[in-house]
């Protein structure tokens, strides 16, 4: 073989078998990932842990935006929304979703509310692309501690997970401890109608809904340190069908919180642990991407978590 054919080869080969290493981002440290697709690019939204070490709790105040037309090679498009812009939040950037409507983007997102209400809250933040700018587009939260009490928790109301039924409906799911869905009015800014419990066995938080075929899924952070679970129903009201675990604990990390999506026919895990970059852990954590998989009737396989990344989608 000649040296320029054993070149060509490699590059082939490189090009073919080029993975996204976990994890995704090294430079700064990343949970709470959310993933949305746009035609030909995803965009994932993350929140930032910028806590300077393990030992004490969440430092967050922003959310950070990357997009990527592969999967593997990812453009930082830095801080795009902060809880300063809520003027009714007082801190704590956790968890969020954006969704697409009618060429508007809803970026639903937790914080803790000022002393009005106090508890943590969920807020909506609207903007014209994937990228915004975004602003408050209710100027007050969506929902709020003293909407739910059911739990004493004053974190009950967090992680927001948004979707949008074949039928036009749209739902927002969130919770911790409780986990619970309610619909959304056309206009995505208003809940309609009452707030639902969901009835799925070991429920911490971090729910994340989807749909792939005619299966609607209800993925969730279950027990403490965190796994994920799943739940399959044939409608998005359920009831749901529990399957069992799909991700272990993530290293180094008391939480998991993921994201699922098909992009170029594959399917992704997108999630954080805290032991992908040295001084990692609970509060400073790093998103990572894995290769999901669906059996023929539905069910999902075990996520399998590597150093090596997913595969790309082309
Ligand atoms: O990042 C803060 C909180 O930790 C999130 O809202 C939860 O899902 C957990 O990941």
């Amino acid at each position: 073989m000649t040296k320029l054919k054993f070149l060509c080869a490699l590059v082939t080969f490189l090009s073919v078998n080029s993975y996204a290493a976990n994890p995704l981002f090294s430079d700064v440290r990343t949970a709470d990932p959310a993933a949305l697709v746009v035609k030909d690019k995803v965009y994932l939204y993350a929140g930032h842990d910028i806590a300077k070490d393990n030992t004490k709790f969440y430092e967050m105040n922003d959310w950070l935006v990357y997009s990527s037309s592969d999967m593997v090679n990812w453009e930082a498009h830095g801080p795009r929304l902060t809880v300063s812009d809520f003027k009714w939040a007082k801190g704590d950037a956790w968890a969020s979703q954006v969704i697409e409507r009618k060429g508007k983007y809803y970026w639903y997102v937790t914080v803790r509310h000022n002393d009005t209400k106090p508890g943590f809250a969920i807020g909506v933040a609207v903007g014209d692309s994937p990228l915004g700018p975004f602003k408050d587009a209710l100027g007050k939260a969506l929902v709020t501690n003293d909407m739910t009490t059911d739990t004493p928790n004053d974190w009950d109301d967090i992680d927001p997970s948004v979707f949008i039924d074949d039928d036009g409906q749209a739902y927002l799911f969130w919770g911790n401890s409780k986990p619970r869905y309610a619909k959304l009015k056309k206009n995505m800014l208003e809940l309609d109608g009452s707030i639902q419990p969901l009835t799925i066995p070991n429920f911490t938080e971090a729910l994340w809904i989807h749909k792939h075929g005619d299966w609607y899924y209800l993925s969730y952070a279950s027990g403490f340190p965190e796994k994920i679970s799943y739940s399959m129903s044939k409608s998005i009201t359920g009831p749901w069908e529990h399957k069992g675990v799909l991700n272990e604990l993530a290293g180094n990390s008391n939480t998991n919180h993921q994201a699922i999506i098909d992009f170029k026919g594959k399917s992704y895990f997108i999630y954080h642990n805290g032991g992908s970059q040295p001084d990692g852990g609970s509060f400073r954590r790093s998103v990572c991407i894995d290769d999901l998989h669906y059996n023929a009737d539905g069910t999902i396989q075990r996520i399998v978590m590597t150093s090596e990344g997913a595969t790309p989608a082309k």
